[in-house]
């Protein structure tokens, strides 16, 4: 069961987060008309190819990505959840930042996905004062600086320990189980070989009695192992997807949903 403000999914079939990205406008006027405009029209198509989640982002957390400042942000986003004001599926917002936590759940959004997971000063307890959902990710490092040498003893015991140690701090703070989430965090400070060791192990994780979500879509590892550029891992990154919920996770966040939902409806016809 995950309750995400007034929706609520039974999760008898695995649910798909459709990514929408909030990038800069390309000819800057100092607004965002056109990346929100694309922004908008990105999620509506999401809808039509069978999203049962949005994640909407403004700033990068990609490997070396730059800071992106709090009101820039904001200026990012908010027009994006504003202008998607009753569409028929939960928006979530992705951000470890408090102040934008509590402007886009006021705007509408109904989850939070934080690689941070409600660490920062005051996040669990302002998510804990809403019906929002929230999810708890795990990563080693910061953007800036988390590919340079990733290190674990035993990768997947340690992620499962502080995701336990997550959701433990978010029950405390008055989360309930039904609202929360937990991710490995493919790529946030792990090499090739600790996101395989995750993937293969990513069924123990279900022993934390939360949904699992898994983000591979486009990355580095699926690059890695292909040989192919970001813009060519489409297949890479069904298979991927398709494989984590074949070890039980609940919900694949990807840029590719049509794709993954037709990889998904056949995986699902055939467990019948
Ligand atoms: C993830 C994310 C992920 C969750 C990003 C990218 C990098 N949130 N945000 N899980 N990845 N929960 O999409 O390539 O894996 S940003």
């Amino acid at each position: 069961m995950l309750s995400c403000g007034k929706f609520h999914f039974d999760l008898t079939r695995p649910l798909v987060m459709g990514i929408v990205n909030v990038t800069p406008d390309s000819f800057s006027d100092g607004g965002h008309h056109a990346s929100t405009a694309a922004a908008i029209a990105h999620a509506r198509q999401l809808l039509q190819d069978g999203a049962d989640i949005l994640d909407i982002g403004g700033e990068s957390t990609r490997p070396g990505a730059a800071y992106v400042g709090e009101q820039e942000e904001l200026d990012r986003v908010l027009p994006v959840i504003e202008g998607l004001h009753g569409i028929a599926l939960p928006i979530s917002i992705d951000t470890w930042k408090p102040g934008v936590m509590t402007a886009a759940l006021a705007a509408g959004a109904c989850m939070v996905n934080d690689v941070n997971a409600l660490q920062a000063e005051g996040a669990l307890e302002l998510v804990a004062n809403t019906d929002a959902a929230v999810c708890l990710m795990h990563k080693q490092g910061d953007p800036h600086n988390m590919q340079e040498q990733p290190h674990y003893r035993n990768v997947t015991d340690e992620v499962y320990a502080f995701l336990r140690e997550r959701v433990a701090a978010a029950e405390a703070a008055g989360i309930a189980r039904e609202r929360i989430v937990i991710d490995p965090g493919f790529g946030f400070g792990k090499t090739l070989a600790h996101n395989l060791d995750l993937l293969r192990g990513l069924e123990s994780f279900r022993a934390l009695g939360v949904p699992v979500l898994a983000g591979m879509s486009r990355k580095s590892m699926l690059g890695a192992i292909t040989g192919r550029e970001v813009g060519e891992r489409v297949a890479a990154s069904v298979a991927a997807a398709l494989l984590a919920v074949q070890r039980g996770a609940a919900i694949v966040r990807v840029h590719d949903v049509r794709e993954t939902v037709d990889a998904l409806r056949i995986w699902q016809v055939v467990n019948e």
